[in-house]
């Protein structure tokens, strides 16, 4: 069987990691995704300073999915440079993703140099995508600034992967006024998708929303977002699979869901949801469900499969 992936220099041992966001911001959740299964030790996106985030209640999970609105908390990421040194060391094969956010293009460009510039980083996510942040909109929903930004990326020397976290698009217009953007520059990876922004959930016994930020407003993940991420996945691939990976992220949370998404045209899968509801031992579970379906259709190599949706 094989199930390995490569984006540029960087090889991944299998296709299934986590997502930016849960259970990835602290050095301890950080080694204890090393020590898991895991096939990369991808980091909380992180801001020029230091940020406590959201006040809370801003996480709950429901049968369906989960909500949050976490609100960008993290280290700072001279932090996260200090904590991919270490990880390096204890976990040399296992590639470490930097996933950073800025509040204003020198914030961005600040943080491209710095981890471009830190050996033990293999690969940087930018994300254009935090649905949380009162007062900043989604980046990626704006296709002039995005323009601008990326193009201004990638003038910071270095030889880092550079991919970025997409919000979902719900008209194929915008789907493909992105993928246009993206095919000027080389873009090594797209990640598809971040929470469905701004949603809310109620809670019918308490007559409440769950969590508190933002006008009760949070990104929404798990199961309910999963046909909506694999259409933008689907999309993504028709419009820039010859040249970029897509990674899938978003409703994952069995075998038979990875094997989906690699149908429709993803490379690599991020869990998000499910790694905050079962925590690291998800990533075993998912990969041998994976394997075992796979076997079940006498598939042996993940290429067999990556966007051979069958048509109708
Ligand atoms: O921290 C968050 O609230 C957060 C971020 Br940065 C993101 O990109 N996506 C999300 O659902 N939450």
């Amino acid at each position: 069987m094989t199930f390995t992936a490569q984006i540029k220099n960087v090889t991944f041992p299998d296709i299934i990691y986590n997502s930016s966001g849960p259970r990835c911001t602290t050095p301890e959740e950080l080694e204890a995704l090393g020590n898991s299964e895991s096939s990369a030790i991808m980091m909380k996106s992180c801001s020029p300073e230091s940020r406590n985030g959201n006040p809370e209640p801003r996480y709950k999970e429901v049968e369906l999915g989960s909500i949050n609105s976490i609100g960008l908390a993290n280290h700072g990421y001279q932090k996260y440079i200090e904590y991919a040194a270490e990880l390096k060391q204890q976990f040399p094969n296992t590639p470490i993703i930097a996933s950073i956010v800025g509040f204003s293009q020198e914030d961005f460009l600040l943080l491209v140099e710095a981890f471009q510039n830190e050996p033990s980083v293999d690969m940087l996510e930018v994300n254009l995508s935090c649905p949380n942040v009162v007062g900043k909109p989604q980046i990626a929903y704006d296709f002039e600034v995005s323009d601008e930004l990326i193009a201004k990326i990638f003038t910071v020397p270095g030889d880092k992967p550079i991919g970025f976290k997409l919000p979902p698009y719900f008209d194929p217009v915008h789907t493909e006024m992105m993928a246009n953007i993206l095919k000027k520059y080389p873009v090594s990876f797209i990640t598809c998708i971040n929470s469905v922004g701004n949603t809310l959930i109620i809670d019918p016994e308490t007559e409440r929303p769950l969590i508190a930020p933002k006008g009760w407003l949070g990104g929404l993940g798990g199961d309910y977002v999963k046909p909506i991420a694999l259409a933008n996945v689907r999309m993504f691939y028709k419009l820039l699979g010859d040249r970029m990976t897509i990674i899938w992220c978003g409703g994952i949370k069995s075998g038979v869901d990875v094997f989906e998404h690699l149908l429709a045209g993803a490379s690599l899968v991020q869990l998000g949801t499910v790694l905050w509801k079962e925590d690291v031992a998800c990533f075993a579970r998912i990969k041998r469900e994976f394997y075992e379906y796979m076997e079940k259709k006498w598939y042996t190599d993940v290429k067999e499969i990556i966007g051979k949706l069958k048509e109708l």
